[in-house]
Order: structure tokens, then C-alpha cells, then sequence
């Protein structure tokens, strides 16, 4: 099979395992596991910020950011086909007491005049008051597409002449950096808290990483522990995170020079449609014109294919470490039998 459904689905080598298995270990409710403390370390440095915390899922990483940035009541700009807001279960309202203020994005990105007419008047006290603006870098519903750093920067100033908090759900800024040449520090700049994932386009099996300053994750710490989230010798699963970004870092490219190669194939295909412009990192969505999605989806899996759906009738294909150009060559194949009927 040849799983493209997401980049979650990698496994790790044996170089990684023998990582984790090697790992100094200690009990990270304690703060005794020199591995785990080794990564906060280095992920602080890497990002620029104070302080860092390692969390079980980029969910988890986002709903404690959102949690400490906010009281009750308080309100959450973001994108309205934001992963925060259509993938994590209804959280920031179940357990941060948050409404969401949503957004239509150009291609999931918002401009800073979209995002300072949707704040709400500090004189109007029966409104939800507004304390976070929400980007997502990639953009995982728009195909992967990389925030042009001119709107971030652009929207922090908006968030600064408000007195308002910024959120990165960084899940992939690890492609965006890789795509755009520009650092994961420079990114993390104009956010208060950042949340990146390890086990996406890096390749551990699990984990995620908050950034922000020292008093936002000692606050994160604690309700990383309320909410079930506190665990020991983590140093096992840390080990493959630190593993991940020293060696699975740079090679993104090659992700996404398999997704561009899949997807100027599939813009060729009769019955197919393909926006290449926003084929930028390791994903590609396209329109199937004659079939439906699901169609498409169950085809390809019978002939050894594995599609998801993307976001708004759209299949969705995610290139990943554990998929070779020959992976991609075979499934180049596979899609040209289906659309062929
Ligand atoms: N995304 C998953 C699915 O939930 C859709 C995927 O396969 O792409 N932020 C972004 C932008 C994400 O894409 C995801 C996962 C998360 C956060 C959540 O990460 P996990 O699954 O580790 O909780």
C-alpha cells in the first residue's frame, strides 16, 4: 500500500528506535527527564523563545495555548476551515469557555484589514471580548500553503495596536520554513505561543512542542497535568522528537518535490483539477470533475493507493518520509487507471 494519507502515518526507523531506546530517561512530572528537558532546550533555542513544552498532540499543543492566553468568554480570531477550529472537537469552547470569530481566508490566509474589522469594540461590554488572533502555518486545508510572511507581519501589528495575543498552530511550520527559506525562529517572532508537531512531516511517532514565554508554559505545565497530559519516563518518545529534527528536518524538500511532481501529473489528467499555484509544501488537493470524492478515494485503494478527503470535495494526497519517488511513480499509475475508468 502506498499511504498518502497524511504525513501522520510515517513509522520510525531504526535509526529512531534505537534512539528511543538508548534514551536517558527520568520522571517528567518531576521534571527529571534529562531527554525531554533536553528537547524543551532545544526546541527554546531553535524557535527563539523563552521556554518550551513537550505535549502528546499538536491538539493538545493548541487548546493549552489558546487555554493560557485566554479567560472564559474571551474571543478567538481565526480562519474558518482552521484546524483549531474544524478538527479539535469543539475544545477551545469545551474547555477553554472560547467563541470563535471566523474567518474566510484567500486560500486559508488572512489579511490584517480582514482581521481588524472582526475585532470587537472595547466599549461594547456585552460582546464577547476578542484576546487571540489564530494563524495556521501551513495552512492544512488550503493544501499546504505557506502564510506570506508580509501578512503575518501585517497581522501582529493589528494584534499590537489592539493590546491582542497571536497563536501559531505551527503544526507544519517545519514545510513552511523548508518551502520559504525563512526561519523558525523569524516565524515564532510575531507569536506569543507557537505549537509545532513532530509527529507530521518529521517522522516521530509521537509529540508536539509549545513555545512561548517562561510564565505562558510554567501555566501550560500545570494544565497540561489537569488535563491528564502529565507523564513520566517521556524520554523515550522526546529521544525520537530530538532524532526527528536533527535528521528529518532539512530533507522536506524532498517531500515536496514529490507532491509538486504528483500533482503537475494530475493537473494533466482528464477529469481532474489542480490548482499548482498551491502546491507549495508536502500536500496536494484536487477536484475530481466525474467522479465523486469518495469514488476516487475507494478506486485508488483497491489498485493499492491510500487518498484521504481534503477540506471542500476535494481528494487529498500528503507526501511524507516513509514515500519514495518510486512510491510516487507507482502512484502516478494508480491514478491514471482510475481516471481512465
Ligand atoms: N491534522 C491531521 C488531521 O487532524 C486532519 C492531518 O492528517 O492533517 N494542526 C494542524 C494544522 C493539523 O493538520 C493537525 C493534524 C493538528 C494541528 C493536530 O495534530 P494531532 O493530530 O497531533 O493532534
Amino acid at each position: 500500500m502506498i499511504d498518502l494519507r497524511s504525513d501522520t502515518v510515517t513509522k520510525p526507523s531504526l535509526e529512531m528506535r534505537n534512539a528511543m531506546a538508548n534514551a536517558e530517561v527520568g520522571d517528567d512530572v518531576y521534571k527529571e527527564d534529562p531527554t525531554a528537558n533536553k528537547l524543551q532546550e532545544y526546541c527554546a533555542n531553535l524557535f527563539g523563545k523563552e521556554a518550551a513544552l513537550f505535549v502528546p498532540s499538536g491538539v493538545m499543543g493548541n487548546q493549552l495555548c489558546l487555554n493560557v492566553l485566554t479567560q472564559p468568554g474571551d474571543e478567538v480570531i481565526c480562519e474558518k476551515s482552521s484546524h483549531i477550529f474544524q478538527y479539535e472537537s469543539g475544545s477551545p469552547a469545551a474547555l477553554s469557555g472560547l467563541s470563535m470569530n471566523l474567518l474566510i481566508g484567500d486560500n486559508g490566509i488572512l489579511s490584517a484589514e480582514q482581521v481588524e474589522q472582526a475585532i470587537r469594540p472595547k466599549t461594547a461590554y456585552y460582546m464577547p471580548q476578542t484576546k487571540v488572533i489564530e494563524i495556521e502555518n501551513t495552512h492544512n486545508v488550503a493544501g499546504g500553503v505557506v502564510y506570506p510572511l508580509e501578512n503575518i507581519k501585517e497581522i501582529k501589528n493589528v494584534a499590537d495596536k489592539y493590546n491582542l495575543k497571536m497563536h501559531l498552530d505551527g503544526a507544519r511550520l517545519w514545510n513552511a520554513s523548508i518551502a520559504s527559506g525563512i526561519s523558525l525562529e523569524e516565524y515564532s517572532s510575531y507569536f506569543d505561543t507557537v505549537s509545532v508537531c513532530l509527529s507530521k512531516g518529521l517522522g516521530a511517532p509521537i509529540g508536539s512542542v509549545i513555545l512561548g514565554e517562561k510564565e505562558m508554559i510554567e501555566k501550560a505545565f500545570r494544565k497540561r497535568k489537569a488535563w491528564g497530559g502529565g507523564m513520566r519516563q517521556i524520554g523515550i518518545i522526546a529521544a525520537a522528537g530530538l532524532f526527528a529534527i536533527e535528521n528529518n528536518f532539512e530533507r522536506l524538500k524532498v517531500d515536496h518535490e514529490n507532491a509538486k511532481n504528483l500533482g503537475n501529473f494530475l493537473s494533466q489528467i482528464e477529469g481532474v483539477e489542480v490548482n499548482l499555484d498551491l502546491v507549495q509544501t508536502n500536500m496536494l488537493m484536487f477536484k475530481p470533475t466525474k467522479m465523486s470524492v469518495d469514488e476516487v478515494i475507494s478506486k485508488a485503494k483497491e489498485k493499492g493507493l491510500l487518498l484521504g478527503p481534503g477540506g471542500f470535495g476535494v481528494v487529498r494526497a500528503v507526501t511524507h518520509l516513509d514515500i519514495s519517488v518510486e512510491d510516487i511513480e507507482n502512484a502516478k499509475q494508480i491514478l491514471s487507471e482510475v481516471f481512465s475508468g
